[in-house]
């Protein structure tokens, strides 16, 4: 069985522990790999790595810097088939749907960050006739990036190309449930000829790998996005140490459709604003609220589109919908539908596992569910499910609705379906949300701030956003 391993200094090492995880193949519920669960000394090894690239990595021009983050995004360009196999296998999502959005959105990534810092610009603020100051960005230092399992390769990327671009050097661990993309991109790096100890690759589980990042005192920043949960236990563990913190967390994002929208744009989105990825992100819109006047046809039309969506194993070029990616999150989220029918809700369409044949009989399939007749303000209707789970309510008035969709702990994201200028901006303006698509879903501009408010997280990402995360002001003032 293949052991994956942590890549230090600029090479693959085995983890000290000695111990390894299990991971599986979601498509057939069989392990395939093994995990290094990785220690204090691991982590402490790759501190001190970093300790010794920060001088050389820091004191680069942005030019050089930006030169081999390039040559990462065109490395992963050129492994983009091994590692779209390698991201689907990992984590159950249909192979056409990492093909069109993960890897080529980690590619995005590192190239976005390398040009970005070579316009990345400092303030200044002149006093008349008593002096100038100006505020000088530098690196933070040594920076932690803990991502989840989701959108694997996409979000590690996400985290770790502005953290070097600024001149940090990154210890990144990505979740143990799909490490492999991560575990490729050391390789990569390397390649592109980025120095030993910049980037270092440390795998294991939350508790021991992931706690002991966020408790390391020379690790001056944490860019954490997973669960709320684990939000909460890494601020209130991080806090006393100061560190910058920025956490991306759960989501309960509504769809608000007004029944003078748009119909067949607004129906075609709403399919994969429900479901895509298997529900599991953390945009996906999970209540949907209808107009009471097209409620009828929105539930006829949905339901039986619904219905057609193709569940089946990752490589089936006609999957819309793969594995879910775990057994206890497959678990978890029949969970969900078992207390949505208990708070009196009905399944109108999904609801149950799918056992397709051999070898993928064991794999972790879910229909696509819609249920109804729920309370806006019941468990099913308030706490994230991050499955291919939606509610459907209706409602009559836009106060109403408003009400309903801030009614929830999260405020990630929302989406508004109408075709009346007014009432966009007076919706976008009242929802407590940190990002509002109006008309569309998921249409994304890397410059844009991008982040939640209340339980949905801490700090934005994205643009200039996560550069000024990952560098630390200072204001010099100069006298005339
Ligand atoms: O998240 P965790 P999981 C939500 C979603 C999902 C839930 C749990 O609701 O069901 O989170 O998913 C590491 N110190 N989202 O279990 O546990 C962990 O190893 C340091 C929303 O994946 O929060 C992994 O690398 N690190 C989300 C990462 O944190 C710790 C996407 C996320 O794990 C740690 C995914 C600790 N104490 C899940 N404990 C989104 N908003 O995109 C765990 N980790």
């Amino acid at each position: 069985m293949e052991k994956l391993q942590n890549f230090i200094n600029g090479a693959y090492c085995r983890t000290k522990s000695g111990k390894y995880i299990d991971n599986y193949d979601p498509s057939t519920g069989a392990v395939y790999s093994l995990i290094p669960d990785s220690n204090a000394e691991d982590v402490e090894d790759a501190v001190k790595a970093a300790e010794v690239a920060f001088p050389i990595w820091s004191s680069m021009s942005n030019e050089e810097r930006s030169a081999i983050l390039v040559r990462v995004a065109e490395g992963i360009e050129k492994r983009m088939e091994e590692l779209v196999k390698a991201e689907s296998k990992d984590n159950g999502k249909p192979l056409k749907l990492a093909a069109a959005v993960d890897i080529p959105r980690a590619v995005s990534n590192f190239h976005f960050f390398a040009t970005a810092i070579l316009h990345f610009a400092s303030e200044s603020h002149h006093m008349e006739g008593v002096g100038i100051n100006y505020t000088l960005r530098k690196p933070i230092g040594i920076v932690g990036c803990i991502s989840p399992w989701n959108l694997p390769l996409y979000l590690f990327t996400w985290k770790i190309a502005p953290a070097l671009a600024a001149g940090n050097c990154v210890i990144a661990k990505p979740s143990e449930i799909t490490p492999y993309t991560a575990f490729l991109l050391g390789q990569i790096a390397k390649d592109a000829g980025m120095p030993d100890g910049v980037l270092n690759i440390i795998h294991g589980s939350g508790a021991s790998a992931g706690d002991t990042i966020v408790k390391h005192p020379k690790i001056k920043a944490i860019s954490f996005t997973g669960g709320t949960k684990t939000g909460a236990y890494i601020a209130q563990t991080a806090a006393p140490m100061f560190k910058k913190l920025s956490l991306e967390l759960g989501g309960k994002n509504p769809t608000i459709i007004f029944d003078d929208c748009n119909f067949d744009d607004m129906l075609k989105t709403t399919l994969r604003s429900s479901f895509s990825n298997q529900g599991q992100i953390c945009l996906c819109g999970s209540r949907l609220f209808v107009q009471r006047g097209i409620y009828e046809r929105f539930k006829t039309a949905f339901t039986e589109k619904v219905e057609k969506i193709k569940v089946s194993y990752p490589t089936d070029p006609e999957a819309i919908m793969g594995a879910l990616v775990s057994e206890p999150h497959l678990n978890k989220v029949l969970s969900y539908i078992d207390l949505a029918q208990e708070e009196g809700g009905k399944v109108i369409a999904g609801g149950k596992r799918v056992h397709l044949d051999a070898p993928h009989d064991n794999g972790y399939y879910l229909r696509p569910t819609v249920i109804e007749g729920l309370s806006f303000d019941c468990r099913t209707n308030q706490e994230e499910i991050f499955g291919p789970v939606v509610t459907l309510t209706p409602f009559d008035t836009e106060e109403e609705v408003l009400q309903m969709a801030n009614s929830t702990d999260y405020g990630l994201a929302a989406v508004v379906w109408t075709n009346d200028v007014k009432r966009t901006h007076r919706m976008a303006e009242q929802l407590e949300f940190g990002i509002v698509w109006v008309n569309s879903w998921l249409v994304r501009d890397l410059r844009t701030p991008f982040g939640g408010v209340k339980s949905s997280g801490v700090g934005r990402e994205g643009g200039w956003e996560a550069l000024r995360f990952f560098t630390e002001p200072k204001n010099v003032f100069v006298s005339y």
